[in-house]
């Protein structure tokens, strides 16, 4: 399979758009996401950067998007604070609509995960997943080679899960979630800076982002638990942040060997959610 075409990753920061060829970013584009866009908004902001890096119609299309999809291709924000307009938005309908049939999306996590597992941090892993400590904190999961999937499009959200650490609500309802914890926002909130990089560059030990990184290996410590994992892939902005990913091996290393995954930093860096979108996209439209 030649993984060339065109792809855009939309998070809670940022939305990029890439055009890939054979599985690696040649050329990109990015700009700070609009948390209150609705689905009119959003999908003008990814035309624009799309036109700027040479997509042209029915040019193969992957779209990671933070927030689920479900099978029916309608986009839902799980964590209403991060995306606040786009609640059962048919996202599949209106991509088709306006860039043809060549597209499809896909959660940001969950397109990173196949990514990683087929190009990258997961190559070779029997039941592997991906985590992205960023805005919030997503998840991706190739079990026996297959990426987990649900009809809700809620499969692999393992940022939802409870962290014994939590002790606040987060945007999706949940109390004490490893997200309210962990993500950016979380850590900016409990250092009082507007943005976790900010953090990381004046204080990198600073106890909200230790906080962070306990919750993340307790998360793996869990996650392997119940799946058996033997390699976590950790990305996002917090995620690949120098120091951030040595915190969690930290504190991963106190729990008993039988719990500790090999841990990696995304090999595709930034660009698996973009990769992994068109990866996705390919597939499911040959
Ligand atoms: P998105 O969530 O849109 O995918 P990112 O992966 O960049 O975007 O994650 C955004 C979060 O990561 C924000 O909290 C931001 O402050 C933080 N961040 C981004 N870059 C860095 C960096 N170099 N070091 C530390 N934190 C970073
Ligand atoms: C949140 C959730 C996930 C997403 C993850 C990482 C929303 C809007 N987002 O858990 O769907 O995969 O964040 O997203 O419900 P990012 O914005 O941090 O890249």
């Amino acid at each position: 399979m030649t993984v060339s075409g065109f792809a855009v990753d939309l998070g809670g920061t940022k939305i990029a758009v890439a055009r890939v060829e054979n599985g690696a970013v040649v050329e990109r584009r990015q700009q700070p996401t609009q948390a209150d866009a609705d689905l009119n908004g959003q999908l003008q902001a990814m035309a624009a950067l799309l036109d700027a890096v040479g997509y042209r119609a029915n040019d193969p299309l992957g779209v990671a998007v933070a927030g689920r999809i479900d099978r029916a291709g309608n986009w839902h924000a799980v964590n209403g604070d991060i995306l606040r307009s786009i609640a059962a938005a048919p996202l599949g309908a209106r991509l088709r609509e306006m860039f043809g049939l060549r597209t499809l999306a896909s959660n940001d996590a969950a397109a990173a995960a196949l990514a990683e597992y087929r190009l990258g941090a997961g190559v070779g892993a029997d039941n592997f997943a991906y985590l992205t400590v960023s805005t919030g904190v997503g998840g991706g999961l190739v079990l026996g080679g297959r990426l987990v999937d649900s009809g809700n499009g809620l499969a692999g959200h393992v940022g939802f899960v409870s962290s014994p650490l939590g002790q606040t609500r987060c945007g999706s309802g949940r109390m004490g979630t490893v997200e309210s914890v962990a993500s950016g926002r979380a850590i900016a909130a409990a250092a009082g800076t507007d943005e976790a990089k900010t953090l990381f560059a004046d204080d990198p030990d600073h106890p909200a982002i230790e906080r962070s990184a306990r919750a993340v290996a307790i998360l793996v410590a869990d996650l392997t638990a119940a799946l058996g994992l033997d390699r976590v892939a950790v990305g996002g902005g917090i995620g690949l942040a120098p120091g951030y990913l040595g915190k969690v091996q930290a504190q991963l290393d106190a729990e008993p060997e039988l719990f500790r995954p090999q841990m990696r930093a995304a090999r595709l860096g930034a660009d698996s959610g973009l990769v992994g979108a068109l990866i996705r996209c390919i597939e499911d439209r040959s």
